[in-house]
């Protein structure tokens, strides 16, 4: 038997992603949070300066969203959706189609990113076997990629340290190139020049599996959980046709860059490429309840309508599918995301946050700083034999003089809630600077 913790005790808790002994030597800890503002347990006002974990599109503790959730739970606290329906799921399906790209006809809830993406390469999957091609079966991800920590997001995923833990992993999954280039790309403003041609790295795996074994291809339009690396000019639409050409279909992971990240709704509006799936989650009920929606066109939807009406049409689905509470939250959500228009934000913000960025330049030990809509990437060389070490004592140093940021390696990832403001893009920079001029090493 365990011995009895003190309920304050931090050992019970085996935290995610994290360095435990590291993290509970010195705890970082939040206990409430308001608009662009967390409070941490010592009472200073910390600047979100990441979304929470890039989910908290519109601020904290929204009044909307706290209101409709509180009333959600005391009126149908939870009803499924196999075989049986709630209101709520479809009201909330229909506004999130109309906030989807063109032809996104159709939502499948799941609870979180890594659900969203599991169910997509399954649809994947079964819809070329519904449409009489069920050799398409190999899955093709790209080196650095994230799309969450599940069996078949971590085999597409292309992060090294994701990976290497847990054994094989699926087998027929491939990968092509990333496209980080700081040679030819560093210090970039927006969508790098150089490196269209990688998308070409698929009609390489084209000739060596054949098209005909190839389901589909999964990328994030601008990859950030490894680091933030933006897609070069013209490589998704040179990505998208060369899918379209070999009948392979093309997944958006939007866990991170739908509802308005980028100042469009969606990745695919900005870039104007139009994928045949698209994961989201996070920002769909910005971060208050978990929840997950999978988006495809129709003749994704059709194909799955041929068999007898009263067969089930898809062999898969969560108990949380549709969560009633979690519907309230994202009609909430996307009615305060309207009202604000904070779908279309970070356009207007984004040559001033591109400024704010690039004006880190030179300080000590950055050797790349990256933007698109409302993210920014500062890179820094390595520590030798210490990787991550350096991004690591600034995030630490960032948080202790009230500012949140997140790192990844050598990076430091910013991603703030659409609602910011200039003065505290402004303070968010003023904070970092001064963290980049005095930690040491
Ligand atoms: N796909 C993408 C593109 C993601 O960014 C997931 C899938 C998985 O989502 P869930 O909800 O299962 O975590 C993600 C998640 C970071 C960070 O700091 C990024 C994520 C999660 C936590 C931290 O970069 N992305």
């Amino acid at each position: 038997m365990s011995a009895k913790l003190a309920t304050n005790d931090l050992e019970a808790f085996w935290m995610p992603f994290t360095a435990n002994r590291q993290y509970k030597k010195a705890p970082r800890l939040l206990v409430s949070a308001e608009g662009m503002y967390y409070t941490a347990s010592d009472g200073r006002r910390v600047l979100d300066g990441t979304a929470g974990l890039w989910c908290v599109n519109a601020g904290h503790c929204r009044p909307k969203i706290v209101e409709a959730v509180r009333k959600q739970v005391g009126q149908l606290d939870y009803a499924g959706s196999f075989q049986m329906g709630h209101p709520i799921a479809f009201e909330c399906a229909s506004k999130l189609v109309n906030v989807a790209p063109e032809g996104f006809n159709h939502v499948f809830f799941t609870n979180s990113g890594s659900e969203s993406v599991e169910t997509a390469l399954k649809i994947a999957l079964a819809y070329h076997r519904a449409k009489g091609n069920a050799s398409k079966t190999r899955l093709i991800g790209r080196e650095r990629g994230y799309h969450g920590v599940n069996f078949g997001g971590t085999s597409v995923g292309g992060i090294p340290n994701n990976r290497k833990w847990f054994g094989a992993l699926l087998s027929g999954v491939d990968h092509i190139r990333h496209t980080h280039d700081l040679a030819r790309n560093a210090f970039s403003r927006g969508e790098p020049e150089h490196g269209a041609e990688f998308a070409d790295d698929l009609e390489r795996l084209v000739a060596l599996h054949d098209a005909s074994t190839i389901a589909a291809v999964i990328v994030e339009p601008v990859a950030c959980s490894t680091g933030v690396l933006v897609p070069p000019k013209g490589y998704l639409k040179r990505l998208a046709a060369i899918c379209a050409k070999h009948d392979i279909l093309l997944i958006f992971d939007e866990v991170i860059t739908a509802f308005g990240r980028l100042g469009a709704p969606f990745a695919a509006d900005y870039f104007g490429v139009s994928p045949d799936i698209i994961t989201t989650a996070k920002g769909v009920t910005n971060g208050t309840i978990p929840m997950g929606a999978v988006f495809v066109k129709a003749k994704i939807r059709e194909a799955f309508l041929q068999g007898p009406e009263e067969v089930i049409d898809l062999f898969h689905g969560y108990t949380y599918s549709g969560h009633p509470v979690a519907c309230a939250a994202c009609i909430a959500t996307l009615e305060t995301y309207k009202e604000e228009g904070l779908l279309t934000r970070a356009a207007e913000l984004a040559p001033y946050w591109q400024e704010a960025v690039h004006s880190l330049k030179g300080l000590p030990h950055v050797i790349d700083l990256r933007n698109i809509g409302l993210i920014g990437a500062i890179e820094f060389e390595p520590i030798p034999d210490a990787p991550g070490k350096r991004a690591h004592a600034r995030f630490v140093e960032a948080f202790n003089r009230g500012l949140l940021t997140r790192a990844t390696g050598d990076i430091i990832a910013l991603s703030p809630p659409l609602i910011i403001e200039k003065r505290e893009i402004d303070q968010l920079f003023d904070i970092f600077s001064g963290v980049l001029k005095s930690v040491a090493d």
